[in-house]
């Protein structure tokens, strides 16, 4: 923006013209200050309450502004407006890593956060999914206790190996994102370089109403490019927003990443059958059995003109669900879809969806009202309650679209039946002996020798050693060896 040739009269507030920004009002030059100075009382109250609440998990991130554009055709499988063929949506993009505060490193190993809100014409439509397709629980009644075991202990505030390995190799469900944590795809070297998942198992609903399974990918077209811990912690030293700095440089620059986006898809009828458990957020499906299908390019192409504003407040929520698409027995699913509203109403505050980066592009037509900050209303002619016989919004299923699924059998709290090739340790051996090469897996070996050195309880070591065992034999003996060596080498320190 030009800068103006006589600048503005500093204000209020509201908006009323201020005397001095530097000097307070005071009796004499050096006298007492009066209370009755409304701006410095207003500039220091409102900088006490300049911050929000920050994310109790993926608090440190960044995002930019893009749009998602159709280029196959994915109409058999969904009726949602923006997957039909043609379709350009504004998109709205945050990344973010899990554990760490804000003001912590981009460049701790982590999993990374991959949120994309398509401003739909049929209301807000948000993937909120991480960078690997997978999760380390498969029901949320253990996502508090998972994630107080990776933050901070209670008593001296600092994380801990002891509690992180605890938890997760008496969780062997966790196993397969553990494998994805500790190997390269923990580092990548830009958030524009790393790929993006539903990880979740949706329901698809086509214009007939036959019903789909589907998992989204989204594959970097810059490539996925990951660095060493080494090069991680140098960054991390110097720099702890690189990521947020990479990409807001790269769009600065014109230099606009995307990706491409393709689902899974599976009959509705096979995920009675398949041989494990479809819905199971620790597993994937193989590609073998469902190819990848093409839908579109997402293309992130400007940056936040207002990061507290644009990325801080931004809600992003997988209860965000439109017409053709649906949730799905996943109990991980399930569970987020009360927590993140609930999160951000509290975060944001109760209306947090008035705001321009949460409101939709589509008319909201509903009976709420009222709240902190409501901004928009309905016309005083709208009735707010319903039924009514004034014209107010009548409910419509056939337009909303919605899911559904057959479920039957006593309420109870048990884990998942399992199927035929359900394993905690499967896929995860199959990521290890599979996709990571002899170098990959040198790095691994490495990284989690280097991690379960930091645990001090010998039972828990002992169950790590058990756990990487379980995921592959080779691997579990070198740990053994390596751990003995660690501990030789510190006793002679
Ligand atoms: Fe989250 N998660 N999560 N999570 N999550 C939040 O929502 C939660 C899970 C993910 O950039 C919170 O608004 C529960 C899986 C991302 O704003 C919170 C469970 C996956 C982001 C929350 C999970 C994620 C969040 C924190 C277990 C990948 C950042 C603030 C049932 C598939 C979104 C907020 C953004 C944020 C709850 C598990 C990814 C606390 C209860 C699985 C990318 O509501």
């Amino acid at each position: 923006m030009p800068i103006e040739s006589t600048p503005a009269v500093t204000t209020t507030q509201t908006g009323t013209p201020v005397a001095s920004d530097e000097h307070s009002l005071t009796v004499g030059t050096d006298g007492v200050t009066a209370l009755h100075d409304r701006y410095l009382v207003e500039k220091l109250a409102q900088f006490n309450r300049e911050r929000i609440p920050e994310r109790i998990v993926h608090a440190k991130g960044g995002g930019a502004h893009g749009q998602f554009v159709v280029t196959g055709d994915v109409s058999k499988y969904t009726r949602a407006a923006v997957f039909q063929p043609g379709a350009i949506t504004d998109t709205l993009q945050r990344f973010s890593s899990v554990a760490g505060e804000q003001g912590s490193p981009d460049t701790w190993r982590d999993v990374r956060g991959f949120s994309v809100k398509f401003y739909t014409t049929e209301g807000n439509y948000d993937i909120v999914g991480n960078n690997t397709p997978v999760f380390f629980i498969r029901d949320g009644i253990k996502f508090p206790d998972f994630i107080h075991s990776q933050k901070r202990l209670p008593g001296s505030g600092l994380r801990d190996a002891t509690m992180q390995w605890d938890f997760w190799t008496l969780s062997p469900e966790s196993a397969h994102q553990v494998t994805y944590l500790m190997g390269d795809r923990g580092l990548p070297v830009s958030w524009r370089t790393m790929p993006g998942f539903g990880s979740h198992t949706f329901q698809w609903i086509n214009a007939e109403g036959e019903r789909f399974w589907v998992k989204y990918h989204f594959e970097s077209n810059q490539g996925n490019v990951e660095m060493d811990g080494t090069e991680a912690e140098l960054i991390a030293g110097g720099d702890a927003d690189h990521y947020r700095r990479d990409l807001y440089e790269a769009i600065d620059k014109g230099d606009f990443p995307s990706w491409n986006v393709s689902v899974q898809v599976m009959s509705y009828e096979e995920g009675k059958t398949y041989r494990f458990n479809p819905f199971d957020v620790t597993k994937v499906w193989p590609h073998a059995d469902f190819p990848l299908i093409p839908v579109g390019v997402h293309t992130l192409n400007r940056n936040p003109a207002n990061f507290f504003a644009e990325i801080e407040q931004a809600a992003f929520s997988p209860s965000n669900l439109v017409p053709g698409i649906a949730a799905s027995p996943d109990k991980m699913l399930m569970a987020r879809i009360f927590s993140y509203p609930d999160a951000q109403r509290y975060r944001v505050g109760t209306n947090f969806t008035q705001l321009p980066v949460n409101a939709p592009q589509s008319p909201v037509n509903n009976y709420s009202a009222d709240g902190a900050a409501r901004y928009h209303f309905s016309d005083a002619t709208t009735p707010n309650y319903a039924p009514n016989s004034l014209g107010g919004p009548v409910a419509d299923a056939a337009v909303a679209g919605e899911g559904s699924w057959e479920n039957d059998g006593s309420l109870l709290q048990s884990a998942s039946a399992l199927r035929s090739e359900d394993s905690d340790f499967g896929q995860a051996g199959t990521l290890y002996r599979e996709v990571y090469d002899d170098a990959a897996k040198a790095r691994f070996l490495d990284t989690i020798t280097g991690a379960i050195s930091g645990v001090t309880r010998p039972e828990v070591t002992e169950r790590a050693i058990w756990y990487w065992t379980s995921v592959d034999a080779d691997l579990g003996a070198k740990l053994r060896v390596n751990l003995a060596l660690f501990a030789a080498a510190d006793a002679v320190v």
